[in-house]
């Protein structure tokens, strides 16, 4: 168990909320540790009792896929019924707070998110861009054309596709080694434009090109703040660090900057906020 994070540090605080309070086309990477407190394993917590002799990045690929599909399959439909039963944390919460505050004052908050449950949509969050694409979504391997899963687990192992003999169905999210969807680049690519404050919470910055958005950041002159209980590969690069968990950093955040009350369960913002 890692070491309790130390207290939140006032001054960084109100350092970022000022960065933020001025910006208005913000864009925020998330990384599996955002979904940490809503009790989904990130990717280097040791993996549960059933899963913990195999290696994420050993499973997540289409290699293994095409060695052992049921395997494979199982993993992700044990990993899709577990996002199924969690709720979206106080995290999720002020980061779709952000959104409806930046759209009172004309302004944008796009989610880049690396992650596959769909917890920024299930807490509100509309302006999505789904890097790594999705758990809730499989598809065909030959066809490509998606399906509607039934919430309980599946039936049978590796899920054979109902739209060509012999197919399977596959999780539509990106493997390693496979590109990312060109229309989730382009969007993401769309929203860095003019973007005048990033925010990268709950990731440990390793994974590219997801964690190359830090840099785009930093390079268009734009503030990044790091939300993270740990120091990670781009800690020493961010502007601002706040090293506490997402759902304890992030409410304090949006108070901070927008006025008490619109943390993460807040209703409108007020208009002084
Ligand atoms: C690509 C979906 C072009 C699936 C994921 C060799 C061959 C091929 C490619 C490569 C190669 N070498 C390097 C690459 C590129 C590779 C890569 O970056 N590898 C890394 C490991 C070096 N990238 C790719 O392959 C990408 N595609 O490059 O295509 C290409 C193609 C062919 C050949 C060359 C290039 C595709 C990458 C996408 C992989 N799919 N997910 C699934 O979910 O199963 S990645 C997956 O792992 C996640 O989506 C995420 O991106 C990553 C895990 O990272 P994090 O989210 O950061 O999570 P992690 O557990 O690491 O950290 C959690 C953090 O949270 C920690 O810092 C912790 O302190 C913090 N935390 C904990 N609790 C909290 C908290 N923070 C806040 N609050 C808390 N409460």
């Amino acid at each position: 168990m890692s070491d309790p994070a130390p207290a939140l540090d006032p001054a960084a605080v109100a350092a970022a909320a000022a960065d933020l309070a001025r910006a208005r086309r913000i864009v925020v990477l998330t990384g599996a540790g955002i979904s940490a407190e809503s009790d989904i394993p990130t990717f280097r917590d040791t993996m549960e009792a059933l899963w913990k002799e195999f290696d994420p990045q050993e499973l997540a690929t289409p290699e293994a896929f095409a060695r052992d599909p049921e395997t494979v399959t199982r993993w992700y439909d044990h990993r899709r019924t577990r996002c199924l039963e969690a709720e979206p944390n106080p995290g999720h919460r002020a980061l779709a707070r952000l959104e409806r505050v930046m759209r009172e004052r004309g302004g944008t908050c796009t989610i880049l998110t690396q992650n596959v449950d769909r917890l920024h949509q299930r807490a509100g969050s509309e302006d999505v861009v789904e890097l790594h694409g999705t758990i809730m979504e499989w598809r065909c391997t030959e066809t490509g054309r998606r399906v509607e899963l039934e919430p309980g687990p599946m039936p049978v192992f590796p899920p054979p596709s109902p739209h060509h003999p012999g197919a399977l169905l596959r999780p539509d999210v990106v493997w390693f080694g496979e590109m990312l969807p060109t229309a989730a680049i382009e969007r993401a690519e769309r929203a860095m434009h003019g973007c005048d404050c990033f925010l990268s919470v709950g990731t440990s910055s390793v994974v590219y090109p997801a964690a190359g958005f830090i840099d785009a950041a930093l390079a268009v002159g734009a503030p990044v703040v790091e939300v993270n209980p740990q120091a990670t590969a781009a800690s020493d690069r961010v502007t601002h660090r706040l090293v506490a968990p997402g759902g304890v950093a992030l409410p304090r955040l949006m108070d901070e900057a927008f006025g008490a009350g619109t943390g993460a369960d807040a209703g409108p913002a007020r208009e002084d906020g």
